[in-house]
């Protein structure tokens, strides 16, 4: 009883220490998982966009929703392109660079994670001049990505 005890605890510490890559059962989870992230946080991203744009009027407080929503979907989407996943060929526009040369791809999503947390301190302080120019910054940044990454 107590070596089941002392096994089932050593399989949950080791389960809880896995890098969360480690966690998709199989690559096209992962895939699944990080399409996923990124069509969420650019939903909410394109909501804010009518309003930056000013095809839907500013309200501060859809604006502050939806920021919150894209920073904390920003955090996701990495996780999911593990390297297990480079292999995927189908049903991804991932181009293999993201695995050649993983420093750069790593460094475009930090710059991207560094703006989003610059636009939902715009969208907390009310004023649609400010998210319009970090709406501006971030959306470059996920292009930035997009150009270099994605076919
Ligand atoms: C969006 C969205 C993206 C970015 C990108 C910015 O709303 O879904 O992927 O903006 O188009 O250039």
């Amino acid at each position: 009883m107590k070596l089941a005890l002392l096994l089932s605890l050593g399989a949950a510490t080791m389960a809880l220490s896995m890098p969360v890559a480690a966690q998709f059962q199989k690559p096209e989870d992962a895939l699944k998982y990080r399409q996923s992230a990124l069509s969420v946080m650019g939903t909410h991203f394109s909501r804010l966009g009518l309003m930056a744009n000013g095809r839907v009027p500013f309200d501060a407080r859809l604006a502050q929703e939806n920021a919150a929503i894209v920073e904390t979907m920003s955090k996701l989407p990495w996780a999911g392109f593990g390297p297990e996943t480079e292999r995927i060929t189908s049903g991804t526009k991932a181009r293999p660079d993201i695995w050649m040369d993983n420093a750069k791809f790593k460094q475009a999503s930090e710059n991207m994670m560094a703006e989003v947390v610059k636009l939902n301190a715009a969208a907390k302080t009310g004023n649609l001049d400010q998210v319009r120019a970090a709406f501006g910054s971030t959306a470059a940044s996920c292009k930035a990505c997009h150009d270099a990454f994605r076919n």
